[in-house]
């Protein structure tokens, strides 16, 4: 609920299992513009963003859920709460301090990886900042009980009423420019704008506003990532569409996704470049402009919907997402259901009517607004005038629940699914590289500058200790295990940034998603990638050459 400026606001910004440095140096840039911050962070490596910080805590490896119960624990203990915020805006408190009682400070050494002293002195913090905000990304949303976590941080924030106040927030951060809007409209199918499949209610309104009978739309909730490929590897979905996505490189087990595709009747592969590598089985591949020849609207990370606009024109035979899409609706005779979703413009209008009475009420933006302007953070509902262009959720401290109370959600600590052994004792964690480096490279190795600079094979980092005791040297080659059964070759780059018994490789090279599991998060289904236990050995030939600038 937070707006971006809540970073220059607050006087103590917690980062759990987030670069921001790396990942989001825009953002960051507002963390610097803040002249009276402490900076925590919380992430089992001395990441970019842990070495400029003011405190660094290195969990342990999945170990945030524990750390997250044990603070609540402390924070109960020593009364460092916000016991009228409690009472007037949240429920299920009473559970919540009696769950927590078992995490006390001499099991978390154990449990989180952190001593008694550390996890008081984070505790004191939090007590002591007057605006504490606490922010994620993938290192909680990638695990295997990720969403409990995310729940554990907001739990946080809403016992010590860090929450709905400038420079406070139990604050998610998302990846993409458009990883909201995506996520509300939508990726529960056809429920656009949020809702429940099976509430007749919000059933029939989304369909009186899409002019459609309610039984074209879908009565429960559609195949998740995982259960499509697990489909189509069972044989029973035959045909898939992607676009916008590289999954061959960027899904969890990446061989999977491999041999699931050769099993398709029909796989379509919309992308701007035909040489990205999830289009070598396809067997219709749909060219489309990109971005800049394109309009349409995206939702960011603090809420705000903004227009894109053409920089460029479109060539004579070129097609954009939209027409691609449209056009098969068509040609699949479709008819009189496309009506109204002629252009973008004409999407928008459709959405915005499905988002009234929702948190997400954009009734009242225009297309015209988004243009030229900063764009218009959600909810803003029509006859509203837009008086703050930075606004925060929860000021009220009303919340989207049927009592308008915050609930706190808590769950006992999940078994591993798999846990370090004797045979794969080493933890293969992943995630960006560097600043210019995005995702499966599809784009920025096209960016001369970033090829320059960036590493032509895959790479992982690994702690000095670790390398001297397999006589390992700079940019030597390892072959990697994993416990998945794949393996993947790596050149070593030698760093403190990761501990013994870790090692972290960036994610924009192939062999990095062939070792990750089939392992997700029960309610988010989201894939743990960051927690793979792995083996490793020297490779024949030792030291790799440096490679070629063509
Ligand atoms: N340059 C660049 N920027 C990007 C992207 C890119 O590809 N390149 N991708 C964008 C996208 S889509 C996203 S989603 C964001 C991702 O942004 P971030 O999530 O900030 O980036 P990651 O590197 O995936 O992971 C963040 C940190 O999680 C830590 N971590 C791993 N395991 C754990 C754990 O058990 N506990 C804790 N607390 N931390 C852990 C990792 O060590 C890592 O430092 O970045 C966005 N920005
Ligand atoms: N091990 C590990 N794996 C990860 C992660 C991790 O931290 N660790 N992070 C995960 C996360 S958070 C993310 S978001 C994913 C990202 O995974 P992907 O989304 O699969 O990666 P991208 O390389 O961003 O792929 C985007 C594709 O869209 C294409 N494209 C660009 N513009 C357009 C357009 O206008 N139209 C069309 N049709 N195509 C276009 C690009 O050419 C590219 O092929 O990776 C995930 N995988
Ligand atoms: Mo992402």
């Amino acid at each position: 609920g937070y707006t971006l400026k809540d970073l220059e606001l607050s006087d103590t910004i917690i980062f759990i299992g987030a670069n921001p440095v790396v990942a989001h140096p825009i953002l960051w840039k507002r963390v610097r513009q803040n002249p009276d911050k402490k900076v925590i962070v919380i992430d089992p490596r001395k990441s970019e963003t842990a070495m400029n910080a003011d405190y660094w805590y290195p969990v342990k490896c999945r170990g945030d859920l524990y750390l997250l119960y044990t603070l609540a624990n402390v924070l109960i203990e020593k009364g460092w709460i916000d016991q009228n915020y409690i009472e007037a805006h949240t429920e299920g408190y009473g559970e919540f301090k009696e769950f927590v009682k078992p995490f006390t400070l001499d099991q978390a050494q154990e449990t989180a990886g952190l001593s008694p002293e550390q996890i008081l002195e984070l505790a004191q913090l939090i007590h002591e900042g007057k605006r504490v905000s606490f922010w994620w990304t993938m290192g909680v949303n990638q695990g295997y009980e990720a969403v409990r976590t995310a729940q554990a941080i907001i739990n946080l924030a809403l016992m010590t009423g860090n929450i709905g106040r400038p420079g406070t927030g139990a604050n998610s951060i998302t990846g993409q420019c458009n990883a909201m809007g995506s996520r509300s409209y939508s990726n529960t199918a056809v429920l656009y704008a949020g809702g429940d499949f099976t509430n007749p209610a919000r059933r029939a309104k989304v369909a009186e506003s899409l002019g459609v009978d309610e039984s074209v739309l879908a009565e429960k909730p559609t195949a998740t990532y995982n259960q499509i490929i697990e489909g189509i590897n069972e044989g029973r979905i035959k045909g898939l569409w992607i676009l916008c996505t590289n999954p061959r490189h960027s899904w969890t087990n990446n061989e999977t996704f491999a041999s699931a595709v050769k099993k398709l009747e029909l796989f379509v592969v919309q992308d701007i470049y035909d040489t990205i590598e999830s289009a070598e089985e396809c067997t219709v591949f749909f060219p489309v402009v990109p971005g800049i020849k394109k309009e349409g609207t995206y939702i960011n990370l603090e809420r705000r919907l903004s227009a894109m606009r053409p920089c460029l024109a479109k060539k004579e035979n070129e097609i954009t997402d939209y027409e691609a899409i449209l056009g098969v609706g068509k040609a699949l005779g479709m008819g009189g259901l496309l009506k109204g979703w002629e252009t973008p413009k004409d999407c928008f209008e459709l959405m915005k009517k499905c988002s009234k009475g929702m948190p997400g009420d954009i009734t009242g933006v225009t297309w015209e607004m988004l243009e030229n302007s900063n764009g218009v953070q959600w909810p803003f509902r029509e006859g509203e005038a837009l008086e703050d262009d930075e606004r925060r959720l929860y000021e009220d401290g009303n919340f989207f629940t049927p009592s308008r109370k915050a609930q706190f959600k808590f769950e006992a600590p999940m078994e591993n699914p798999l846990p370090l052994t004797e045979e794969y004792p080493y933890l293969f964690n992943t995630g960006r590289g560097s600043v210019g480096q995005w995702h499966t490279q599809s784009r920025t190795s096209e960016v001369q500058f970033i090829g320059d600079v960036s590493a032509r094979e895959a790479y992982l980092f690994m702690n000095p200790g670790t390398a001297a005791a397999y006589g390992l040297e700079e940019n030597d080659r390892i072959l990697v295990h994993s416990v998945n059964g794949e393996k993947a070759g790596f050149q070593v780059r030698i760093s403190d940034q990761v501990r013994e018994k870790e090692l972290y490789a960036p994610i924009h090279y192939i062999e990095c998603n062939k070792l990750t599991p089939s392992v997700y998060d029960p309610y988010s289904k989201e894939p743990s990638y960051k927690a793979t236990p792995v083996w490793f050995e020297k490779m024949e030939g030792g030291n790799a050459d440096v490679p070629d600038k063509n």
